[in-house]
């Protein structure tokens, strides 16, 4: 939520490596595209595992309602911090020096029965994606959100149909030097 309104930060995004941030800059970017304000936090499910179990168990109790986890490699500190919370988990699949990532997704979201990741993309699509589902689970229960969602739709229905002008555009100017 809005510090300026003085209320705790609603989404945690959390990594396992300040290598991550690169990333995850893109995740808190389009939260507050929305001006949803988030707790940062780099924290690893092999290297701090009790960091991580500490920091789930005490989330929702601190007014966190969505958490946004990403990790590469072995990656299973959206798992990790899943196990410890009943909050929605987002896992965001790290690219990884190995097959792109995909050692990254597999770890991600292959959860067992009652323990759901909800895993993205891998990659900036992904954590783009994670920050607009967390804002979709907020907006249940704030219009403001919902309405901001709405125009965020429109938004890319417009770049589709400038990008669908433009390149008909290009086409018939081609067919007329023809
Ligand atoms: C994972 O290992 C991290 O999330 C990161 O994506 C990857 C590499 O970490 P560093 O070796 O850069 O710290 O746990």
């Amino acid at each position: 939520m809005n510090k300026k309104m003085g209320r705790k930060p609603e989404v945690a995004v959390v990594m396992g490596s300040d290598s991550d941030w690169p990333l995850l800059e893109e995740t808190v970017a389009t939260l507050t595209h929305f001006g949803v304000d988030s707790e940062v936090r780099v924290m690893s499910a092999h290297r701090t595992p009790d960091l991580a179990a500490a920091f789930a168990r005490k989330a929702s109790g601190q007014g966190v309602k969505v958490i946004i986890a990403a990790a590469g490699g072995a990656a299973h500190l959206a798992g990790v911090i899943c196990a410890h919370t009943s909050l929605p988990v987002i896992g965001i699949p790290v690219t990884s020096g190995f097959m792109n990532g995909l050692d990254s997704l597999l770890s991600t979201v292959q959860m067992p029965a009652g323990v759901p990741v909800a895993t993205v993309a891998v990659g900036k699509a992904g954590a783009v994606n994670a920050a607009l589902l967390a804002v979709q689970i907020l907006a249940l229960s704030q219009p403001d959100l919902a309405r901001q969602l709405v125009i965020h739709k429109q938004s890319l229905i417009d770049k589709v149909n400038a990008g669908n002008d433009r390149i008909r555009n290009e086409i018939a100017k081609k067919s007329k030097k023809a």
